[in-house]
């Protein structure tokens, strides 16, 4: 019996294990320490080796979870330097530690200060510092490497970022656009973690596109899923915000919110967690059009979707954001039944995306002096003569 009872719980055990495996860890708490520094040798002027450095490199296709999973006790602690001594007038350094993470980590103190983010692959950055060893200047004695519990805060790096309402057809979306395959279902808070997919063009070119939770009014307060999960369309290049031609009710305890408020208000969420979200580049989808009366509510609303920013003022102040996205695109669509509406919003998207990266390149060069490089050589040795 006892025996018996001891397999069950064992299982037990187990699957609640598997299930918190499968948890989204986008944030890792760990504690880093730099080696302390070696002592000096005061009878010889030697001097001790540094201590080693704590060093993160970003790596693609890992997760926090891996890096949780590559040290359970989450402490990485670098060697200390070795002490001067007889043999090693110069004691030797103390060994680095290195990790991988992952691509998009911002790398925070216990006390919140940011010491640096690693967004492209093999870029590295040293979290806590070895101690110097000890020399003449300090008395000899080698100096203790810096120590953190440190946060680990995982973005992800997406193209596109969705944002809607719960229900709003975000996850059907991405499913047929792209190769992930989310759940989707017909209540609210379906998904509960971010999911990336790609979406595949014919030329083999690749967009990335990340579902999130819906949001809903009073995010910012952190009703529903709050606003923990906007940190991720933080650093996409592009929003494609969802709504449901038919609004959108929470429950019968809430208000029914019509397409345009559902518009206004996502767009207020946006503006209470970051004001500059409202400056990225934006699409706007309205979904499910093929549901009943949908064309006569979506004929009703045309005029003002095309002016929407002469409309804000008729909102009630505490649903209205002070200034709206400018959408590149308003698209009525069917997400669930409309395949050609799928092509149009994934050519639409390349589109947008090309623009947006031109004008990055655009601000990034310097111009070009074309005429500058023709007439520098005629100033400095005058015209050739033939
Ligand atoms: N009629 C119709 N229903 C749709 C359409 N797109 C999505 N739906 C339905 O709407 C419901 C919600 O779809 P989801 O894709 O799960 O919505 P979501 O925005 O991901 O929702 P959350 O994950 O809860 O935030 C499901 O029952 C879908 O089948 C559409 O174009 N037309
Ligand atoms: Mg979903």
């Amino acid at each position: 019996m006892v025996y018996l009872t001891r397999i069950i719980l064992e299982k037990i055990k187990k699957r609640t294990r598997r299930y918190l495996k499968e948890g989204f860890r986008d944030s890792l708490r760990i504690f880093v320490s730099g080696g302390a520094g070696g002592n000096g040798l005061p009878k010889f002027g030697g001097a001790g080796g540094k201590g080693g450095d704590v060093i993160v490199e970003a790596k693609e296709g890992i997760t926090l979870d891996t890096v949780f999973k590559s040290n359970v006790s989450k402490r990485f602690l670098a060697k200390p330097g070795k002490h001067a001594s007889h043999n090693f007038i110069l004691g030797p350094p103390g060994e680095d530690v290195t990790f991988d993470v992952p691509v998009g980590v911002t790398v925070y103190t216990e006390l919140g200060k940011k010491l640096g983010e690693l967004n492209q692959e093999g870029e590295k950055l040293v979290i806590a510092k070895g101690g110097t060893g000890g020399h003449a200047k300090n008395g000899f004695l080698g100096t203790r490497g810096q120590v953190y519990h440190i946060r680990l805060d995982l973005k992800l790096i997406a193209d596109v970022g969705l944002v809607g309402f719960p229900n709003a057809g975000k996850s059907t979306l991405l499913k047929a656009i792209s190769d992930a395959k989310p759940k989707i279902a017909s209540y609210p808070f379906t998904t509960i973690k971010p999911n990336l997919g790609v979406i595949n063009y014919n030329d083999l070119r690749q967009i990335s596109i990340a579902d999130l939770p819906g949001l809903i009014e009073g995010a910012y307060r952190n009703r529903g899923m709050g606003h923990e999960f906007l940190k991720h369309v933080e650093r996409t290049k592009l929003l494609l915000m969802i709504v449901d031609i038919n609004g959108f009710q929470l429950n019968h305890q809430y208000p029914h919110r019509s397409c345009l408020e559902t518009i206004m208000l996502l767009t207020k969420e946006l503006e209470l967690y970051n004001e500059e979200l409202l400056d990225k580049p934006s699409m706007l989808l309205i979904n499910k059009m093929d549901s009943e009366g949908a064309e006569h509510l979506f004929n009703n609303i045309k005029g003002q979707l095309k002016e929407l920013n002469n409309f804000i003022s008729q909102y009630e102040e505490n649903m209205r954001p002070s200034r709206l996205l400018t959408f590149s695109h308003i698209i009525p669509i069917s997400a669930k039944e409309d395949r050609s509406d799928i092509e149009l919003v994934k050519n639409k998207l390349r589109t947008l995306l090309d623009v947006v990266s031109e004008n990055e390149q655009l601000e990034n060069n310097e111009s070009y002096d074309l005429y500058g490089e023709v007439t520098k050589p005629l100033k400095e040795r005058g015209p050739k003569l033939i």
